[in-house]
């Protein structure tokens, strides 16, 4: 192992709590959806093992209608984060699951994981039947997507920022601003012990965030509140979910299942995706479901449709990435928003640093598209900031300061997995060289 394997499996085993990994001790104490999948996939390196136990622990907290919950409180407590179990007293709405959880959701990247997992040692994963599981309950997750969220359009809706994993991306900004409701209890706010105000979400922010959670939760978190004020299409949500259909596909072909349906439903979110392409930016963006308007705001969910191989945009899209918006290659990694808008802030959260997974998630495109050199030198990129900064949550783009929490589990896992990336491409290069030289 490498100096920045070392650590990184470093970082995996002191955040592993015996059958999953939180993404941060102090800051995330918890079981987090779309982050254990990512973290799958950097375990599977260190012990696939695990990295079957991590999926198979989040796709056990499955609800009865198929969801897959944005937080599992484990320890049944709230463990000084907030809102916690005792805001979602979720043992008390039918159809939970058995381990307390939220009711909200968080993008569908489990799919692709669950793939990478079995790929990564796929005799144990036969021996543990671990696709034939997985499987039923991705089938399931995806149903729900399709049937409780499904939108007009085709698109699943999220109805909270915190669905889009991208909680103050400026896409929901007007909505909020809109909304005349907010929290009417104190807003606790136990992550500022652990990151700087102005690295985080406002107030402001917040007291909408708890307003829209008590009101999906009060309401059954049953998906039939036609007025409830939230409710978007985001391009980087949808894609992962056309994208893991196609893992899906490949899943259902490992296990004899007919990969058909799957094929054809990542096609039919792929097309019902261009609804959410707006020609004045070349950019995907969110779609305000309820007042039918486009968000025009540059940010990074807008680029994750390049892990599409059918996008009629890609083209758009490495122009926009390489252009001066997002300056692939002279900046940390990919900025979360437009460089160049009124609204990028180089520290607050998600309106500007670059992020650990959606480096991974653009540098897996490139890798696909072809775009060799590009996708190595974003690798090695991201490889750098998380090794000299102990892991960080996210990082200024212009200084390649680190902002947010140390120590963060997909960080350490995305940062090992392209590290292991590096190395085999290293390795097929050199053994490619001996046989010319021969
Ligand atoms: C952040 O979101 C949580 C709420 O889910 C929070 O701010 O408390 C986001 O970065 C989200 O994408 C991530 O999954 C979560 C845990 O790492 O933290």
């Amino acid at each position: 192992m490498n100096p920045l394997e070392s650590a990184a499996a470093a970082v995996l085993i002191g955040n592993w709590r015996g059958s999953y990994t939180v993404p941060a001790g102090g800051l995330y104490p918890h079981q987090w959806s779309w982050d254990s999948a990512f973290i799958a996939i950097g375990l599977r390196h260190l012990s696939p093992r695990r990295a079957q136990q991590e999926l198979d622990t989040i796709l056990s907290a499955q609800w009865a209608d198929g969801r897959l919950p944005q937080i599992v409180f484990h320890s049944g407590r709230d463990d000084g984060y907030s809102p916690g179990a005792s805001f979602w007293q979720s043992s008390s709405i039918p159809g939970s699951s058995a381990v307390q959880s939220a009711g909200l959701i968080q993008p569908p990247n489990h799919a692709l994981a669950v793939l990478l997992v079995h790929e990564a040692d796929a005799v144990a994963s036969e021996r543990r039947r671990f696709l034939e599981r997985a499987y039923l309950r991705l089938v399931r997750w995806h149903e729900y997507l399709r049937t409780r969220r499904g939108g007009d359009e085709g698109l699943a809706r999220i109805v909270h920022p915190w669905e889009s994993g991208m909680d103050n991306s400026p896409y929901w900004d007007a909505c909020l601003a809109g909304m005349t409701q907010t929290y009417d209890n104190d807003i606790p706010r136990p992550d500022l012990m652990h990151a700087s105000p102005e690295q985080r979400p406002s107030n402001h922010e917040y007291g909408k965030y708890l307003y829209l959670a008590a009101r999906y939760r009060d309401h059954g978190c049953d998906d039939a509140d036609a007025d409830f004020p939230f409710q978007f299409e985001d391009p980087a949500f949808n894609a992962l979910w056309a994208r893991s259909e196609l893992a899906l596909a490949t899943i259902a072909e490992l296990i004899g299942a007919d990969p058909e349906p799957h094929r054809s439903e990542a096609r039919r979110i792929s097309t019902a995706l261009e609804a959410l392409w707006s020609e004045d930016l070349g950019c995907y963006v969110a779609r305000n479901t309820l007042t039918g308007g486009l968000e025009e705001f540059r940010t990074v969910s807008g680029l994750v449709p390049l892990l599409l191989p059918s996008s009629p945009h890609t083209g758009d899209l490495l122009d926009l990435l390489r252009g001066p918006h997002f300056r692939l290659g002279q900046v940390a990694m990919v900025p979360s928003h437009d460089l160049t808008a009124a609204t990028f802030d180089s520290a607050r959260y998600w309106r500007g640093p670059s992020w650990f997974n959606i480096a991974w998630l653009i540098a897996e495109a490139l890798f696909e598209r072809g775009f060799t050199e590009e996708a190595e030198r974003l690798s090695r990129n991201m490889d750098e900031g998380a090794l000299a900064h102990d892991f960080p949550e996210y990082l200024d783009p212009y200084s390649f300061a680190p902002r947010g929490t140390r120590k963060f589990s997909w960080t350490a896992a995305l940062s090992l997995d392209l590290s292991k990336r590096l190395e085999a491409s290293r390795s097929a290069r050199v053994a490619e060289e001996a046989e010319v030289a021969r």
